[in-house]
């Protein structure tokens, strides 16, 4: 059994709005939900602030009370006005001190790093989780770097103690890989959204993931 960091859930889905429809946010979030995930993130760089933060208060309903961590790329004041638990930034995103400065001590921030240096200095600013990626070529992200490799997330978990959710073309088939690189956490975008049954194959990764870890 591998040791894991527990504080983000293994597996990670996204709900990217290029591939969902805005009318289709809410019964994707409530089909990855059914189907277990304990953690969601939503991504929504094509749509107006005023359409993300419907979506984003359509996904803060539909995970409250239910013990499911609620995350909001990118846009600061679309988390905290659909109080959602918590934000993932880019590095060309709000810096992260200020971003910290506007949410409080309470709520979650993630940070997308590219390369090692990246990673390292992450480890320095206020948040609780870097992503890592991309581990393999993705279509979903245009602008995605070249893909880093299991030796580029195994590098990065040598230098580095904070989870590290890894992303990038990560799949049923290859994420036990991933987790035996070191990472805490597996982000999937396409692999979710493309199964013809969402809350199933949600059940089968975190099955998976559970085969697979021991929380520490
Ligand atoms: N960020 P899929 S790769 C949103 O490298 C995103 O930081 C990446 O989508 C990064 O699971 C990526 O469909 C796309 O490959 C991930």
């Amino acid at each position: 059994m591998i040791k894991r960091r527990a504080l983000i859930p293994p597996v990670y889905p996204i709900v990217d709005c290029t591939l969902t429809p805005f009318t289709y946010i809410e019964k994707r979030a409530k089909a990855i939900i059914d189907g277990g995930a304990k953690i969601i993130q939503l991504r929504a760089k094509e749509l107006s602030p005023r359409e993300f933060l419907e979506s984003a208060l359509i996904v803060r309903r539909i995970t409250k009370g239910k013990g499911v961590i609620f995350i909001v790329n990118n846009r600061v004041d679309v988390a905290l006005l659909a109080d959602a638990d918590g934000v993932h930034l880019g590095q060309d995103d709000l810096p992260v001190k200020e971003a910290r400065h506007l949410l409080g001590n309470s709520k979650i921030i993630g940070y997308s790093t590219h390369n090692l240096r990246e990673a390292l200095n992450a480890v320095r600013l206020p948040i609780e989780y870097i992503s890592f990626g991309p581990i393999f070529p993705t279509k979903t992200k245009t602008d995605a770097q070249t893909p880093k490799g299991l030796k580029g997330l195994a590098d990065v978990r040598k230098a580095v103690d904070i989870p590290i959710v890894a992303i990038g073309g990560i799949t049923e088939t290859n994420m036990a890989h991933v987790f035996k690189e070191g990472a805490d956490s597996v982000a999937m975008i396409s692999e979710i959204l493309t199964s013809p049954d969402i809350s199933k194959k949600l059940n089968r990764l975190i099955t998976i993931a559970k085969d697979l870890y021991t929380a520490t």
